[in-house]
């Protein structure tokens, strides 16, 4: 049995960047997480802040916790440069003690909603050189993953070298290589997309939808965490909508903060994601850390489907 740790070290000098201690340092955080997230309901640690963040969001109280502890962690460890949080209107640097060559993009805690009804949730990364400066597109990133605590809690991560998984074993206190290179299936029955603003989306995307619904076999799965929509499309296939809309027009998500992570790790896993005028999201250079975007991520057919409904090229 694999650890983490172990992998990471067998995948060092693999990589032109060596980014095995800064996960390693992600790896200690997301335990802690998820020993709070299974313990939510016991101390402490549910509901608000009675805070609201810089774009009026009501802080929980384990997104606060999640976002000290990363930040704390990872400007203290050695290998970051700056981080930058969902939860922070700007990005935090490291003191020049602790400078190091790396840039961390992450969501502390996503899909908010769901934190006080147990509900599948995660964190999410992504790994920059910062020799690129602070906005840069997600093809550069070096490394991206994610958290999920759900019924079982898991690590994914890649480094561009394919797509790797591991489970945590509560008892050992260890993540172990469970799912090894991760390839998501080229089709799927699976559809994920909030419906309850149907009425607000494009008329292809409702085409598309109405399509869908007449094929047998086509399901609608959609628990409002991205980290758990998405990590059942890794495993099942499926495509995963959160669309621009009329009150949105550029969509809900952040493009350099949960999009672009679950973009290069599709990637990675054989599957694509289009974005902003149904365009790689990965090619987009960010004007701001916190700009929002389209998501449409998944299947390679699937994706491949709801782009011929824009055949006008839109
Ligand atoms: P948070 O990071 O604030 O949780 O927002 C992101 C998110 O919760 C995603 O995880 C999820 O896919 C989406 O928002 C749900 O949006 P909606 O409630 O509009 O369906």
């Amino acid at each position: 049995m694999l650890t983490l740790t172990d992998y990471l070290l067998n995948e060092r000098g693999k990589t032109k960047h060596d980014v095995t201690i800064l996960l390693h340092q992600i790896e200690n955080v997301s335990k802690i997480i998820a020993s709070h997230v299974k313990a939510s309901g016991l101390i402490d640690i549910l509901g608000k802040t009675g805070k609201t963040n810089t774009f009026g969001e009501e802080v929980q109280k384990l997104d606060d916790f999640a976002n000290k502890l990363l930040i704390n962690t990872l400007l203290t460890g050695g290998q970051v440069h700056a981080v930058v949080s969902e939860e922070n209107e700007k990005p935090v640097f490291a003191t020049k003690a602790n400078d190091g060559d790396y840039i961390v993009f992450f969501d502390p805690l996503d899909g908010s909603s769901n934190i006080d009804v147990t509900c599948p949730i995660g964190t999410i990364f992504g790994i920059y050189h910062k020799s690129g400066d602070i906005l840069q597109p997600g093809k550069d990133q070096i490394a991206a993953g994610y958290i999920i605590y759900g019924s079982s809690v898991m690590f994914v991560y890649t480094a561009g070298n394919g797509v790797n998984g591991f489970t945590l074993d509560p008892a050992v206190g260890n993540f172990f290589l469970s799912h090894s290179k991760i390839t998501m299936p080229q089709d799927g029955e699976i559809y994920s997309i909030n419906e309850a603003y149907e009425h607000t989306f494009d008329k292809e995307l409702r085409a598309y939808l109405q399509h869908l619904k007449k094929k047998p076999h086509t399901a609608s799965r959609y628990v409002g965490s991205m980290v758990a929509d998405m990590h059942r499309t890794f495993i099942k296939g499926g495509i995963f909508l959160n669309p621009g809309n009329t009150s949105r027009p550029k969509g809900k998500l952040r493009l350099t903060i949960e999009v672009n992570p679950f973009a290069y790790l599709t990637e990675q896993a054989g599957g694509k994601a289009v974005g902003l005028a149904n365009k790689n999201p990965l090619l987009t250079v960010p004007e701001h850390i916190h700009d929002r975007t389209p998501a449409i991520i998944g299947s390679k057919k699937m994706v491949d489907e709801y782009l011929s409904f824009y055949k006008d090229g839109k």
